[in-house]
């Protein structure tokens, strides 16, 4: 039997709402009339709580006492922070969400909207990945710990579920792209880590050294388009299975073709090198929509030539304020 979701306007809780999808959400709720009469949303940062702190988290949960969650906050980062860093990845996003999903629980929060990701599939798989597939075998190396705590959370929702009825789910986005993203050479996910590399490339008239080889494959979703389909999860999605927001199999682009895009965006001429001692990570996860389709026929992706070309405009007029 689920748990009665309070009636009356929302009062939204958004973990991680300071970075790169929080402030896509926040960009639809404030911008793109997102937010209903009557609702309040509020976007925390570390600096509001740090999450890994059960206290810091049950302070912040009585402070704002929400009925619903959206659950972004996690260490995040590219392949190379992953290598560097599995055991932080698998202990600071544990403890994370235990903490969120728990308090959640004991303030009486209706529903929890939380975040896995589409490299936490496993890595020998039939492809195109579904969301039926995601505890069928080990995730690939590179990212273990953060995968490991990731698909916790589908346990956890499970858990919630059978033993109190709560409506507690999970979104699996693909790579996303956009502004406030982080734009660190060393920690950023590709695409922003490449447009901050091409942007210094450009500016100092060197070559640009792309990590890896450059085959393999993504699907990029853009962080609006993302932050929309997430407030629909919220309002209308009722099921505790997670659901993939991608775009679909058929937008699955190489590495290389994202860095000559990047190029072209930033009118970027010089010499492009690839540095093959570096890893390539997983050389593809490609994930079907198929069930968000079913559920939104009438969704447009924007394209990922579009989606490059806004987020180099935001970075080169913020370039000052970007996290890199
Ligand atoms: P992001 O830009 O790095 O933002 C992470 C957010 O989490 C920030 O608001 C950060 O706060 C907060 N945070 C981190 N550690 C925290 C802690 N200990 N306590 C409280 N807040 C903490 O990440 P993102 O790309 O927006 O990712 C959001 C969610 O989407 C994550 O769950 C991620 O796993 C998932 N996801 C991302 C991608 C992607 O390609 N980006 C793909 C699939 C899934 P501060 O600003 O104060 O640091
Ligand atoms: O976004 P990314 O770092 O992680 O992409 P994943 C890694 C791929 O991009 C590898 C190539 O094939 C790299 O060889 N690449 C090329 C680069 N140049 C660069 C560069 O300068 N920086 C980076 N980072 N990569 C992510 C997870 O896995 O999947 C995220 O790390 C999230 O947390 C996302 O879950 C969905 O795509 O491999």
């Amino acid at each position: 039997m689920e748990s009665p979701i309070k009636a009356g306007p929302m009062r939204v809780l958004v973990t991680g709402g300071s970075g790169l999808v929080g402030k896509a959400i926040e960009h639809v709720v404030e911008q793109e009339g997102g937010k209903l009469e009557g609702e309040e949303w509020i976007f925390l940062s570390s600096k509001d709580a740090d999450l890994v702190d059960v206290g810091q988290t049950r302070a912040v949960f009585e402070k704002y006492r929400p009925t619903h969650v959206i659950h972004l906050a996690a260490k995040v980062g590219g392949l190379y922070l992953h290598l560097k860093e599995n055991l932080h990845f698998l202990r600071d996003n544990l403890k994370i969400n235990d903490n969120v999903l728990q308090t959640a629980h004991e303030t009486g929060v209706g529903k929890v909207v939380s975040c896995l990701s589409s490299c936490i599939f496993p890595d020998k798989t039939t492809y195109p990945i579904d969301e039926t597939m995601i505890h069928n075998g080990p995730p690939h190396a590179s990212n273990f710990g953060y995968s490991h705590a990731k698909r916790m959370i589908d346990v956890q929702n499970r858990a919630y579920f059978q033993q109190y009825g709560h409506c507690y789910t999970a979104v699996i986005p693909t790579n996303v792209v956009g502004p406030h993203d982080n734009f660190s050479i060393e920690n950023g996910h590709v695409l922003s880590a490449l447009i901050n590399k091409t942007y210094q490339a450009k500016k100092e008239g060197t070559p640009l050294s792309v990590c890896g080889s450059g085959a393999p494959r993504r699907q990029f979703i853009y962080s609006l388009d993302l932050g929309r389909l997430i407030i629909w999860v919220l309002r209308e999605y009722k099921e505790i299975e997670p659901i993939i927001l991608s775009v679909g199999e058929e937008d699955e682009v190489s590495i290389k073709e994202c860095v000559d895009i990047i190029a072209k965006a930033l009118d970027y001429k010089g010499e492009i090198h690839y540095d093959t001692s570096q890893s390539d990570g997983q050389m593809k996860k490609t994930a079907s929509n198929a069930k968000l389709r079913r559920y939104r026929p009438d969704i447009v992706f924007t394209p990922l030539t579009e989606a490059v070309k806004m987020t180099c405009g935001w970075f080169e007029s913020n370039y000052d304020i970007a996290r890199k």
